[in-house]
């Protein structure tokens, strides 16, 4: 089995990350296929980021399609182009903040969100709504991180680590959902100081993608996730329409 797990972002540090974290949790005979975006923004922390991000998606899944992977991970917690990146692909694409809020509600009856930047709290909010799990979610903090400060800034996993306990603190939850694709390899040691489940996306979506794809489910092609119909792109996108 291949699983081809999706950096938005284009920076091929953070995708080191996400492989090795993907990789810890692969069952043996699974391939990780990490890819970077070849084209987009170095981090996704707007609405702007993330709709720039969508080119750069489609074309690591057309690539994909390629290649005969079976499965996908989108490797950004807003799960930008999720449906688009269905309409494309022949397997399940999974989402991690899609994986990670679903998985927190099998584990207790509230989980906080730690994201970067307030800005993304909005869509991770609509995120939680639209998967439907927004009882669980008891709330959504911000530790005013950018996406790159993870893997710059000495004092990161510190401030994510206090965030992570201040939010179980304040909404009395159950459990943790880390709110960035670029927070993966902090996961086991906050869980260990704080006491409390923490969810990595990456390894969730990476484990449900497995799942999925060893029940044999593809993703259904009738409707909404068909293949788009064919037609021409202008200018920049020109190569979307082949
Ligand atoms: C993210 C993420 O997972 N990757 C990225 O570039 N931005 N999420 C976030 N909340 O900032």
């Amino acid at each position: 089995m291949r699983i081809r797990v999706i950096n938005p972002n284009t920076t091929p540090s953070m995708t080191s990350t996400i492989e090795r974290c993907a990789g810890a949790v692969a069952a043996p005979g699974v391939s990780i296929d990490a890819v970077t975006a070849a084209m987009g923004p170095a981090s996704i922390e707007s609405h702007y980021d993330e709709i720039l991000s969508g080119p750069g998606i489609l074309a690591a899944i057309a690539q994909g399609e390629r290649a005969g992977a079976d499965g996908y991970v989108i490797a950004c917690f807003g799960d930008p182009g999720l449906d688009a990146a269905r309409e494309l692909a022949r397997g399940p694409v999974i989402g991690i903040a899609e994986a990670a809020m679903r998985t927190a509600t099998h584990l207790g009856r509230g989980f906080s969100v730690v994201t970067t930047l307030a800005r993304t709290i909005g869509r991770a909010e609509d995120l939680a709504d639209r998967y439907g799990v927004r009882r669980y979610c008891r709330g959504i903090h911000a530790c005013e991180l950018p996406v790159l400060a993870l893997e710059s800034d000495p004092r990161a996993r510190k401030i994510v680590l206090e965030a992570c306990r201040a939010a179980v603190d304040a909404d009395g939850s159950d459990v943790v959902v880390l709110g960035c694709a670029g927070m993966a390899d902090l996961c086991a040691e906050i869980a260990d100081e704080i006491g409390v489940p923490v969810i990595d996306g990456v390894a969730a979506a990476t484990l449900t993608v497995q799942a999925l794809v060893t029940l044999g489910l593809r993703k259904s092609g009738r409707g909404e996730f068909a293949a788009p119909r064919r037609k021409s792109y202008a200018g920049l996108l020109s190569e979307f329409g082949a």
